[in-house]
């Protein structure tokens, strides 16, 4: 296989559950980490518990990695306080980690709403003006930049995956155009580890859908094309989907409703 060891970070999340099975093919060993409780590890597998926030927890996670697939951390709007230690301090660890061990790259589950606050009117790129759309968004512009810094000072490769809505199908009209498959994340996935030279890549991690708002020619030498599309859905939704949804307050910016989710307050 072509890693002897990879680390998924976020297993017990959404999307790392469904990557646990997945990615199995690429490495002898996939290192699966979560703050929660997560299934025993199976062939193949390791299990390790981890708070991101813990700089020494993070440090031994990460010996003996060949490369990071980060999904951890908090994955929606929520307080200043629980963001910054998996997002922003949580990250610092993890980043010092890869530096110190010398592991070479990194793929970064960033997501849609560091251009949030975008209208849906404007097509967006990797070099546009990050607008996040809340703390949560402002935590992943971290994430962008601090990748950014440890590919120019130190050479450590970062893909970013600005991941739209990545479930097993849209849920509304607004990840008609969001919408990623689970296929076409794993296909990123797999083009965003296995390209010889990544850099520091922002791409936008989107299915094929009928109506897109992002631009993803910065990206071209991933090599990656989407097989899927939300209009396999279209019969779920009035007018077959159509963007933008009649009536629907929500659809003045990209980010949907994370423009009126914060701020979340501790006390
Ligand atoms: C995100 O960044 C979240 O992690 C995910 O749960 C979805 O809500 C997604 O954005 C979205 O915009 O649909």
């Amino acid at each position: 296989k072509p890693f002897k060891r990879l680390l998924l970070t976020g297993a017990g999340g959404g999307l790392g559950k469904m990557l646990r099975e997945r990615i199995k093919p690429w490495a002898d060993i996939v290192r699966l980490t979560d703050i929660v409780e997560i299934a025993p590890a199976g062939p193949g597998e390791e299990v390790v518990q981890c708070d991101l926030g813990d700089r020494a927890a993070v440090m031994s996670l990460l010996e003996g990695v060949d490369a990071v697939l980060h999904f951890g951390g908090v994955s929606v709007e929520d307080t200043f306080e629980n963001i910054m230690n998996a997002n922003i301090l949580g990250l610092h660890h993890l980043y010092e980690g890869v530096h110190k061990l010398g592991i070479r790259r990194v793929i970064y589950a960033s997501s849609s709403h560091v251009v949030g606050y975008y209208p849906t009117t404007k097509v967006v790129d990797a070099n546009a003006p990050l607008r996040p759309d809340g703390i949560y968004g402002v935590s992943k512009c971290f994430g962008e930049a601090l990748s950014r810094y440890y590919f120019d000072r130190f050479g450590i490769e970062t893909v970013c995956l600005r991941i739209g809505s990545s479930f097993e199908e849209p849920r509304n009209a607004r990840m008609m155009v969001t919408f990623l498959a689970h296929d076409d994340l794993v296909e990123l996935l797999r083009c965003a580890l296995f390209t010889p030279r990544v850099g520091h890549t922002i791409t936008f991690g989107v299915s094929d859908n009928p109506v897109r708002w992002w631009d993803n020619h910065e990206a071209d030498h991933l090599g990656f094309h989407a097989k899927r599309s939300s209009s396999e859905f279209a019969d779920r939704f009035p007018q077959g989907g159509a963007w933008p949804p009649a009536g629907d307050i929500t659809a003045t910016y990209q980010g949907g409703p994370f423009l009126t989710a914060g701020p979340i307050y501790k006390d």
